[in-house]
């Protein structure tokens, strides 16, 4: 457990106030609180909304084949059936808590496609980590993007945190040394950044492949947490890239990155339903403080108050 990450997160309800608006709004608006039942036309409707809400077809159409089926079903109620619905959801993917053991090296494995904002995220978490006392160390796994090395180098310099970084080297080499150093110099924290893009996808799952390989096998004993980023904004995709790393890599969590301004927010929900990984930190713009805990309470709160 890492008490830091707990905090409550603020404006949070600003964040999630487009997804807000497009999940819980443009269902609720949609039918008539006054009826005693859900007519069928307003049951499509609740679905269609849902869908395009980046919910899913499948999780949609569970909410509503559901209601559809609960006798005394109230129109009136809704807002408290989807506010249930979606905490349950939230809590049955697992723990939201980034996992965190004092005394031990804890490894985080940052993966995703271009642009998720995976080198955003390592930054975030070397500042919080660093602001929390603990010894962090990056290990500067995408050498392939021409500038991705000294993006980090920067940011990791800002955060004051250590660099494991080799030009053009292969990424499980760097990850390898990495955890030698962190090990010998009593690191708390490493950090693994991995490219988003390579020829093609088949490399790209090779190389993740690869440094998965080297963590597990040099480091067996460390807290191992392999973190899938993803972009808000990206909608279903999104679910597709859970799917296609979770197959190369065995993920343990999510983190949703861009979540300020985006309407899709809803993405949250449908990978826990769907995939069953727990959403455990959540970014809210590109600054080094904008790294908020998943609480699964407090998003339901910002969505539906
Ligand atoms: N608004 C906002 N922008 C973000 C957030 N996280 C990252 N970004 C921006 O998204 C862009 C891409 O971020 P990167 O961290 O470079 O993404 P990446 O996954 O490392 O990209 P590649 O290394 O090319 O695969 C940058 O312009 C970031 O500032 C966030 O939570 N909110
Ligand atoms: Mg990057």
């Amino acid at each position: 457990m890492f008490g830091f990450f707990k905090e409550k997160i603020e404006n949070l309800k600003d964040a999630v106030s487009n997804t807000a608006k497009s999940l819980v709004g443009n269902v609720l608006s949609s039918v008539d609180e006054n009826e005693e039942e859900y007519s069928e036309f307003a049951l499509d409707d609740i679905e269609d909304t849902l869908i395009s809400a980046d919910l899913g077809v499948s999780y949609a159409s569970e909410l509503v084949d559901r209601l559809r089926a609960q006798k005394n079903a109230k129109p009136s109620e809704l807002k408290k059936y989807l506010k249930e619905e979606f905490i349950q959801t939230l809590k049955n993917a697992g723990d939201n808590e980034l996992s965190y053991k004092d005394g031990e090296v804890n490894i985080y494995f940052i993966t995703g496609v271009n642009g998720a904002g995976k080198t955003t995220l390592i930054a975030k978490m070397a500042y919080r980590f660093k602001s929390e006392g603990k010894k962090v160390l990056i290990a500067a796994g995408d050498t392939f993007r021409a500038a991705a090395e000294e993006q980090l180098n920067i940011w990791s310099v800002r955060a004051g945190a250590d660099i494991v970084r080799r030009d053009k080297a292969d990424p499980a080499s760097v990850v390898y040394e990495a955890i030698q150093k962190a090990k010998n110099e009593h690191y708390d924290v490493i950090l693994v950044d991995t490219a988003g893009r390579l020829q093609n996808k088949f490399n790209l799952m090779e190389e993740l492949k690869k440094i998965k390989t080297v963590i597990d096998k040099q480091a067996p004993e460390a807290l191992r947490e392999s973190i899938l980023v993803i972009d808000a904004n990206t909608g279903q995709n999104g679910l597709q890239q859970a799917k296609v790393f979770g197959e190369c890599v065995k993920l343990t969590s999510v983190a949703l990155t861009k979540l300020d301004g985006s309407a899709k927010g809803a993405i949250i929900l449908a990978i826990a339903k769907e995939m069953n990984l727990p959403v455990k930190l959540v970014g809210v713009g590109e600054k080094m403080e904008d790294l908020k805990a998943f609480n699964p309470d407090d998003f339901i709160d910002a969505l539906f108050n």
